[in-house]
């Protein structure tokens, strides 16, 4: 048990390397908030995965400042001493809202490792201490500027190649990647952007042996995705559809899917997270850890899930450099054989620099218990 004395809400903004441009939008620079809990006897690490616009899913930065300041940072205060496991039972009374959650039990889950020394991988059970990575690129201006920056990715090493595609920019695309670079891991992520009237689209893409298509369809509609699963051979994978461990078990017995992307803070935090990878390796399917273009903060917590057994494909657990010039923490680096090691330090094995994080703050709140 631990009893958190105050939480302090920051929003950060640092440029990115190259804009990110996806189906629902381009960003130039990431801008998110960040929690700091303090505890009698430390303080842990929360990074909100919400971005400026409600673009990737219902929540967005500014909502999730109220949402964490007028409800879950009250709710918490309230209750006194509290484990990690408590928070979201804590939060049950306010509905949705996993990624504002997602802060603050990631937030508590830290601290309470710091308290007890033990790192972050070893609580979730981890079981390798260095992840295989793969990079996600963004819809590029020209094909051959997405064939210089997928032949860039390649040379440092990275596993597996993710390209961004929206209708009229997708199969044209694959094709020249593809032809380039007959053997790599390749895979293509539509970020909802189709409807089940671009099948054709779909049947075309299965011939370039993707390891697989992710959310192609609306978010809401599993029973689509398992048309689109029924109608094409290239394995489907879900994202913005799966907020927990119950919507992976429906998408997986509705056969909406083959593979799953967990993504901590969509889920609600790494406690619902470990839940979505037990569930999905009991029934056989293999998972991967998404990336929100975290700043190393998040970034290490994924790491940490990525180290799970059931964590069997790359992730988009890229190094800082691949979004940052310069990181909030230590930088993640991606090694020649395209693998990243897992923090080892207590809880999240680090945080951002004093200087460097006042520098990117744009704005901060200190709340404490009353
Ligand atoms: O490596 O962190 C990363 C980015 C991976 O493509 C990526 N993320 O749709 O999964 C996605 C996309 C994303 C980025 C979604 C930012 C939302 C915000």
């Amino acid at each position: 048990m631990t009893r958190i004395r105050s939480v302090e809400l920051r929003v950060v903004g640092l440029p990115l390397v190259r804009p990110f441009r996806t189906s629902f939008g381009e960003e130039t620079e990431k801008v998110c908030i960040l929690a700091r809990v303090e505890t009698d006897d430390a303080w842990g690490w929360g990074e909100c995965v919400t971005g400026v616009d409600p673009g990737f899913s219902e929540e967005f930065n500014e909502g999730a400042w109220l949402v964490l300041r007028e409800f879950l940072v009250p709710a918490l205060f309230a209750a006194g001493d509290v484990a990690p496991g408590d928070l979201e039972g804590l939060f049950a009374g306010v509905r949705g809202n996993p990624m504002a959650k997602a802060t603050l039990v990631n937030a508590v889950l830290d601290a309470w490792l710091r308290e007890r020394g033990e790192s972050l991988a070893s609580f979730l059970g981890a079981e390798r201490d260095r992840v295989a990575c793969g990079v996600s690129i963004g819809i590029a201006a020209s094909t051959d500027r997405l064939l210089e920056q997928v032949d860039g990715y390649l040379a440092e090493g990275y596993q597996r190649i993710k390209l961004k595609i929206q209708p009229g920019t997708d199969v044209e695309r694959v094709a020249a990647v593809r032809a380039a670079n007959p053997d790599i891991l390749l895979s293509v992520d539509a970020n909802a952007a189709y409807s089940l009237e671009d099948v054709d689209t779909f049947l075309a893409l299965d011939a370039f042996g993707l390891l697989m298509v992710e959310q192609p369809l609306h978010h809401e509609d599993l029973v689509q995705h398992a048309t689109l699963q029924r109608q094409i051979e290239t394995d489907l994978c879900l994202d913005e559809s799966i907020r927990s461990a119950a919507d992976a078990r429906a998408a997986i017995e509705l056969g909406a899917c083959r593979i799953v992307n967990i993504k901590q803070g969509r889920v609600g935090g790494l406690l619902e997270a470990v839940r979505v990878h037990d569930a999905c390796r009991a029934l056989g399917l293999p998972v991967w850890c998404g990336g929100m273009l975290e700043t190393g903060v998040g970034r290490a917590a994924n790491l940490a899930l990525a180290a799970l057994p059931g964590f069997t494909l790359p992730g988009d657990t890229s190094a800082s450099s691949r979004y940052f010039t310069e990181d909030l923490t230590e930088p993640h680096v991606v090694a020649r054989d395209g693998t990243m090691a897992v923090p080892q330090g207590p809880g999240i094995g680090g945080e951002p620099h004093p200087e460097r994080l006042e520098a990117c703050t744009l704005r901060a709140e200190r709340l404490d218990r009353p």
